[in-house]
This record gives structure tokens, C-alpha cells and sequence, in this order.
């Protein structure tokens, strides 16, 4: 089944044209990638060097979104505020996740929280949310809160159509693989003893860089990816609105959970667009012990 068929049968209006745009874009980016890796000397909000990528996929789909009619308005990781427009949904995006790894060639992501509510916004005002992978393929992974379903590229003449891939996907009964960013030595107490214990259990470790892509297989093999709270750095590195929250959503309906160490992401309430948080994510089993040994350390 392509892309646009499902969205007719299964999406409301606003979310499936807001995907429908996603995806046309994604591809832009992707062909994009190879020409744009050079370093501009702009920074985010988050204080983080900004590459010509971070920027022209930033622009591309805010074009994109606000094209549509169904955004109310789109904030970005790589904007100060939002881009006001006309619609329904407020869309929260990191344009590029993983912009650090390109010239690596490692996976990169896209990610899109649809909010109904005005931002900043509780993760329980999520409608929908999306992440693009730029991988070995080209995929679109999204719910829309019955299920999470999986789209790839194709060559169709000259241009790309999106097929069908998996729908209602799930986090596997039995956890295999697990990944930590940030650096072992800055994790807060409690964080590396879990850790230590993951390999003892025939986890296998596996660790990318970027949060789409160490996600990507931890919702096909089951297990946890954090990026958890650091000694200088409580809160984390990960946007609540633009990368956990919408994560969180997706994961959820994959049948797992996540956490900022304590509280589920979904519940957590930013008052600001670029509030980070810790974030533990993936089997709920895994997760619910971490909690459990950040409050015992
Ligand atoms: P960039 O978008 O700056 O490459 O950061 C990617 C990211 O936000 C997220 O995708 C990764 O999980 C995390 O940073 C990796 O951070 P470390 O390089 O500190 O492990």
C-alpha cells in the first residue's frame, strides 16, 4: 500500500497531510546530505554549531508544514520561536537529528511531535508523532495513537514513492540491545551499575550516536536507549518537546515506556521550547528497573 492511500484510509485531515508533506521533504533532505555538510558559524538555541544541513532541512520543512494549512504553527530546535501560520496542529521538530554524524555517514533522523495544544505543551497533548531515518533506507515511522506504522522509499521513474513496511509495529517480549550517550564517567550515581549489569544479561551494546538512530533498534530488537542525566548536566542533553516527547509517544504505542529517570516523558510539562530532559526509553521492564536504581543510589 503507498503512503497516501493509508493516510486517506487512517489519518485525521490535518495529520495526514502534515505527513504527507513530511515525507515529499524527507527526500529533499536526504538527496541533500552529501552537499551540505559544511560548518556555518550560526549557533542554535541550544548554544550548538548549526551545519548547512541543520538549516536547510529546517527551512525546508517549515516551507513544507506551513504549505499545508494544518500547522498552527512549527517550532524547531534550530529556531528561537515558533513560525506562526493558519491550522489545527502545532508541530515540533528537530529537522536534523544526528547533524554531528554526517560526515561518519551514520544514521541521521528527522523528528515531529503533532501537539493540540499551543507550545510549549505536555506530551499528553500529543496527537501524533513522526521520525524520519535516514539509514541504509529511507523510512517514515509514525503514530497517530492507534498503532505505530512504517513507510520506505522507493525509486518509482524519476522520483520516490513510500510503501508500506510494517504496520502496528512492537517492541519485542525479550530485550537485546541497549545504548547510552553522553560520556560513562559524567552519569549520574546509579546510571553505570544498571548499565554494568545490562551486559552481564547478554544485552549487546549498540550505540550510534544519534537518538534515531539507536531508537530505530531498540523498537526492532527490544531493549533501552538514554541518554540519562549527567553530574553537570541533571537535565540531560534531549528537548523534551522536539526529541522525548514525541519519541515517548511513539514508543508508547509500541507497547514500552519512557522515563526521565522518575516520571513518564508523556507527563512532563516544559515551560520553555528548548527544556531538556534525561530520558530513559524502550522495554518498560528495563526502564522501570532504571527508575528503580536511580532511586536506590
Ligand atoms: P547532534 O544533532 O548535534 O548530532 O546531536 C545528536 C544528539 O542530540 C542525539 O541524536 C544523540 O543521541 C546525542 O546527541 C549524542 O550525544 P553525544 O555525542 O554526547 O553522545
Amino acid at each position: 500500500m503507498k503512503l497516501d492511500e493509508f493516510l486517506r484510509l487512517n489519518a485525521p485531515d490535518d495529520l495526514g497531510a502534515l505527513t504527507s508533506a513530511i515525507a515529499k521533504s524527507s527526500v529533499d533532505v536526504w538527496d541533500s546530505i552529501p552537499f551540505k555538510t559544511g560548518l556555518l558559524t550560526e549557533t542554535n538555541p541550544s548554544g550548538e554549531t548549526q551545519k548547512a544541513i541543520d538549516v536547510f532541512s529546517n527551512d525546508l520543512f517549515v516551507e513544507a508544514l506551513t504549505s499545508t494549512g494544518h500547522a498552527a504553527e512549527v517550532a524547531s530546535e534550530e529556531m528561537e520561536e515558533p513560525v506562526e501560520s493558519r491550522g489545527g496542529v502545532s508541530v515540533a521538530m528537530d529537522p536534523l537529528d544526528g547533524s554531528s554524524n554526517v560526515e561518519t555517514n551514520n544514521p541521521l533522523g528527522s523528528i515531529f511531535g503533532f501537539y493540540s495544544h499551543r507550545l510549549p505543551a505536555s506530551g499528553r497533548s500529543l496527537v501524533g508523532a513522526l521520525y524520519v531515518t535516514y539509514g541504509t533506507m529511507l523510512t517514515l515511522t509514525f503514530s497517530f495513537g492507534k498503532g505505530v506504522h512504517r513507510f520506505v522509499a522507493l525509486r518509482e521513474g524519476d522520483g520516490m514513492s513510500f510503501q508500506l513496511l510494517g504496520v502496528n509495529l512492537k517492541l519485542p517480549d525479550k530485550p537485546e540491545v541497549y545504548g547510552f550517550g553522553g560520556s560513562r564517567k559524567e552519569w549520574v550515581h546509579g546510571v553505570a551499575r544498571f548499565w554494568e549489569s545490562l551486559d552481564g544479561r547478554g544485552l549487546r551494546n549498540r550505540y550510534c550516536g544519534t537518538f534515531i538512530g539507536d531508537y530505530n533498534q531498540v523498537l526492532a530488537k527490544g531493549g533501552i536507549f538514554s541518554y540519562p542525566a549527567l553530574v553537570k548536566k541533571p537535565r540531560g542533553k534531549l528537548r523534551v518537546l522536539y526529541e522525548c516527547a514525541p519519541m515517548a509517544f511513539i514508543n508508547e504505542q509500541a507497547g514500552g515506556y519512557a522515563s526521565d529517570g522518575s516520571t513518564n516523558v508523556l507527563d512532563l510539562a516544559p515551560s520553555g521550547l528548548a527544556e531538556t530532559s534525561p530520558l530513559y526509553i524502550g522495554s518498560a521492564s528495563l526502564v522501570r528497573e532504571v527508575e528503580g536504581s536511580l532511586a536506590s543510589s
